[in-house]
């Protein structure tokens, strides 16, 4: 890839950077993004009709199942060279906020500082009726197969169902993430936007908030998404190759 010569002087001439990134910057490690085509034994169900409080209340060992087996593929899996290649813009442009909308840990894995999660975390589960934190999980049985329904561990503290700490279609995002999100996107001179499809909302607004106030969108994706109409500049590829090419020829 030829990063256009005006895309390198802007990121090397940005004081803020925002990196904004989706599912397929974890595509490269193995993980299924959203939109993109499902395989396996999952084909059959639609995510996004298990990503709602709806559906856990309706059938808890369903939703935990889906979720404990995409929390061990996420254990399994390894930060690409998209993720490092975040990390290292974080110690070359200080001024580097990450914003994520994955909920796997591969972004602090490779080396990432503290990326404000704006669908939370599988690692953080918490109590489906009172809220409260629950510990680390423990690995599923050993019986457990790829995507079995699995019973929710309980709630110390009220015996409700243990939910995973995700944000759900319908559910509000969480507050502060969401305030410090759109101060950097009103903040930043370039916006990387990478491995989204921007159909999600009110994430998908980040980008267009940064446009609004003068920033430079840059979106990497190998495929159109719906941010293709902010964008300066739509780098065509994977984030794997295209981040780690385009940062190294800018610093
Ligand atoms: C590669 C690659 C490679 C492949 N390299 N790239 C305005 C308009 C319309 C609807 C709404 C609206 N505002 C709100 C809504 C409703 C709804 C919504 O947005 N619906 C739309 C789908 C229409 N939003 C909500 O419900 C949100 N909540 C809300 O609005 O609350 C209001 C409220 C306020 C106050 C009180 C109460 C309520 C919540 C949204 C939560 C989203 N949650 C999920 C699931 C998280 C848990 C889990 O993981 O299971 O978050 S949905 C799913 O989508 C997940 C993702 O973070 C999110 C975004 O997906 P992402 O990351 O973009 O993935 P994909 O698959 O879509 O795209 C992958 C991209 O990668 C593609 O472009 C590929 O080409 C690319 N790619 N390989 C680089 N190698
Ligand atoms: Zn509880």
């Amino acid at each position: 890839m030829n990063a256009p010569k005006p895309l390198l002087t802007a990121l090397r001439e940005a004081r803020h950077v925002v990196a904004f990134t989706g599912a397929g910057v974890s595509a490269e490690s193995g993980l299924s993004t959203f939109r993109d085509a499902m395989t396996g034994l999952w084909s059959r169900f639609d995510p996004t009709r298990l990503a709602t409080a709806e559906a856990f209340a309706a059938n808890p060992e369903l939703v935990w199942g889906w979720y404990e087996w995409r929390r061990m593929r996420v254990r399994h899996a390894e930060p690409n060279a998209a993720h490092r290649a975040i990390a290292a813009l974080e110690a070359k442009v200080p001024a580097t906020t990450l914003i994520t909308q994955n909920v796997d840990d591969l972004h602090e894995r490779a080396g990432s500082r503290s990326p404000i999660r704006l669908h939370g975390s599988l690692f953080a589960p918490r109590c489906f009726d009172c809220g409260s934190a629950h510990g680390a999980l423990a690995d599923p049985p050993g019986d457990f197969e790829d995507g079995s329904p699995l019973a929710p561990p309980r709630c110390a503290a009220c015996g409700g169902f243990i939910r995973p700490g995700v944000v759900w279609f319908g559910e509000a995002l969480p507050a502060e993430p969401m305030r410090c999100a759109f101060e950097a996107a009103r903040a930043c001179d370039v916006l990387l936007s990478i491995g989204t499809s921007g159909a999600v909302y009110p994430a998908a607004d980040i980008p267009r908030e940064a446009r609004r106030n003068g920033a430079v969108i840059v979106e990497v994706n190998p495929n159109a998404t719906d941010l293709d109409d902010v964008a300066d500049f739509r780098l065509r590829g994977p984030a794997a190759e295209i981040l780690p090419t385009l940062l190294a020829a800018a610093f």
